[in-house]
């Protein structure tokens, strides 16, 4: 059977990210069928029409990574592009469509209608391997746990944990990746899957799961050399938060140096109480981007947000960073239950007290489905059960509004090279994107660290 997986995914902001899921469904993919993966960043209408003609696709996988931009303040809604490209799709093709992806997983029964494509995979698209194995059989592929038709409702659903084979079908000659290459030289790579954090706004543990999953620390330095021999010059663990299992994400650092990795590499880290000596492991890995989710420094809103962390937790992980040589940036999300005039000063007040970093500033919090916010925000009565949350809907605090919460800000720090607004908008990512056509390399925030 001919199976095309389609990455309609062309955002560049803040810079364009390779669709590695798509890697992980291919995987699942007996090898008796033959499988094309068209990224749209690569891959023109006109040349999809060609390979829908020549390939003749039975089964059309659509990655949905992304709803929206999460931006309040310069929104960007992604599903009418790919409701478009279905209906598109559907006019050149008999093959049956079938979408997952992390943005789908979080409303799949309104994505799925809104597409109007034929299934869904709620979770790890590992399943999608089983859905072409009931195709074949002419079984119903909305039996197995997890998929969903149009004609089917499944109600509330938890994605389940893939406890089979998962398998990461990268190909280092695959066409998509020079795009990459050219652009950052970023490819990415997985060390485990789950969060088990309870930050009371994040979808991630549900997505991937609230235990974790490790993956064992020499597969994921072999798959890094890959990415390195396939020309990589830079990689983004795409783990919720790396350090989320300190005693694993150390052991995946010391499988890097030891698998004689030598590419430098990034990822996102919560700045809990660390060992002494683990950003200096990490560094000596090759780690050189911190991306830290610290989201406020206001010691009640990360209360109220329920993160792992105090303040002084968040400066000591700080100052153990850059002792290790390492950038730094922070990510703040401000405007949550509790929020008030005072508690955004507190933070902008102990912002004055960081050295060497970058601040990304994310003003309003969206709500998403089975999140405690959700339910904070029903019993506040600020949504209802009906609200449609697919159109983003971000939380409104009682005491102060999205545009005071921005204004305070921006009153004090917005005129600072290294506090940006969101992930830098379509300004920043132009000057990303040059810089990469120029020949640098990485996520590049480290220019802004002041
Ligand atoms: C790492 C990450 C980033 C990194 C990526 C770095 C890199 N080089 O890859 C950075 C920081 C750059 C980033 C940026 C953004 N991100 Co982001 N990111 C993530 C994160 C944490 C992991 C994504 C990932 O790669 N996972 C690993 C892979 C293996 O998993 P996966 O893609 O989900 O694929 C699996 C399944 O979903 C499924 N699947 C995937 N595709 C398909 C297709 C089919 C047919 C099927 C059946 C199944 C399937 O199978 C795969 C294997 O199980 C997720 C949250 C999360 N935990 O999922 C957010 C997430 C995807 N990001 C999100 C967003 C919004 C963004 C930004 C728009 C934010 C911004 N304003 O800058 C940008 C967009 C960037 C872009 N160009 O697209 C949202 C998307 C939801 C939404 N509201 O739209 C998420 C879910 C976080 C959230 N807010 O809830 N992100
Ligand atoms: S630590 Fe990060 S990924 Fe985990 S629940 Fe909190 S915000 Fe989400």
């Amino acid at each position: 059977m001919n199976i095309l997986l389609i990455s309609p995914n062309t955002l560049v902001i803040p810079y364009p990210v390779y669709p590695i899921g798509l890697d992980y469904v291919a995987g699942s993919v007996s090898p008796e069928h033959e499988v094309q993966v068209a990224d749209l960043n690569v891959v023109s209408l006109e040349k999809l029409a060609e390979i829908l003609h020549d390939f003749s696709p039975k089964i059309i996988g659509l990655s949905c990574r992304n709803i929206d931009n999460t931006e309040a303040g310069d929104s960007l809604y992604f599903i009418s592009e790919y409701k478009q490209l279905v209906s598109w799709l559907r006019y050149r093709s008999k093959a049956v469509i079938v979408c997952g992806g992390s943005g789908f997983t979080m409303m799949p029964e309104q994505i799925l209608s809104s597409l109007g494509a034929d299934y869904g995979i709620i979770g790890e698209g590992e399943k999608f391997g089983l859905l072409i194995d009931a195709m074949e059989n002419g079984l119903e592929p909305a039996q197995i746990s997890g998929v969903i038709s149009s004609a089917s409702s499944t109600g509330t659903w938890v994605p389940e944990p893939w406890r089979g084979r998962s398998m990461r079908a990268f190909r280092s000659s695959a066409s998509h990746n020079r795009f990459y290459l050219d652009k950052g030289g970023m490819l990415n790579l997985q060390s485990k899957r789950g969060c088990s954090f309870n930050c009371i706004y994040c979808p991630y543990p549900y997505i991937e799961g609230k235990k974790h999953r490790l993956l064992e620390p020499d597969k994921v330095a072999r798959m890094a050399l890959e990415l390195e021999e396939a020309g990589a010059k830079y990689f983004f663990v795409t783990d919720s938060a790396f350090n989320s299992d300190i005693t694993h994400s150390l052991a995946v650092a010391k499988a890097f140096k030891a698998a004689g990795v030598s590419i430098p590499w990034g990822g996102f880290f919560a700045p809990v109480r660390l060992p002494l000596e683990y950003f200096t492991v990490m560094a000596d890995s090759g780690l050189t981007h911190v991306e830290f989710g610290t989201e406020s420094l206001s010691e009640s809103m990360l209360k109220a947000y329920r993160k792992p962390f105090s303040v002084p937790d968040v400066f000591a992980a700080h100052q153990q960073a850059l002792d290790a040589g390492l950038h730094a940036a922070h990510y703040f999300l401000m405007g949550g239950p509790g929020e008030s005039a005072d508690t955004v000063t507190e933070s902008l007040n102990n912002i004055e007290n960081f050295k060497k970093t970058v601040l990304f500033f994310f003003f309003g919090i969206r709500i998403y489905p089975n999140t405690t916010l959700y339910t904070i925000a029903l019993n506040e009565g600020k949504i209802t059960a009906d609200t449609n949350l697919l159109e983003p809907v971000f939380y409104q605090a009682d005491n102060i509004d999205r545009e005071t919460v921005e204004s305070l800000v921006t009153a004090r720090v917005g005129n600072r090279i290294n506090c940006i607004v969101g992930s830098g908008g379509s300004e920043g990512a132009v000057t990303v994107g040059k810089m990469h056509d120029r020949g640098y390399i990485g996520p590049l925030w480290e220019y802004l660290i002041r």
